[in-house]
């Protein structure tokens, strides 16, 4: 910004520095359909058929993939009803949550 000597009267409160980010990551397993995976990622976290295809594909091969990223509070309620939403249908799909570093 120009040095026009005045100083701003609304003080920015930092509120991502007391706020970190939390990882939703999906966890692979050897019993839910690749085809449900993708379908619930779409419905869930609104990603497109691309995009939870190669979420999916990442966690199989690897053995998780960071879905995305939300506050805690969100970040653990989108895991949460996300893994229930699979549980409800019989399958074991597991999606956890951690700070980014
Ligand atoms: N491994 C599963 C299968 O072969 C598919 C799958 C992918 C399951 C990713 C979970 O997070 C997952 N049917």
């Amino acid at each position: 910004m120009a040095e026009t000597g005045t100083k701003p009267r609304i003080k920015s409160v930092p509120k991502t520095a007391k706020r970190p980010l939390h990882k939703v990551i999906l966890v692979n397993d050897d019993f839910t359909p690749r085809e449900f995976v993708v379908r619930l990622l779409k419905a869930e976290f609104r990603v497109p058929e691309a995009q939870a295809a190669v979420i999916m594909l990442t966690a199989h091969t690897k053995g998780a993939c960071v879905v995305a990223v939300f506050t805690k509070e969100i970040a653990e309620e989108k895991a949460n009803r996300a893994t229930e939403l699979a549980r409800s249908q019989g399958f074991p799909l597991l999606f956890t949550t951690e700070p980014e570093e």
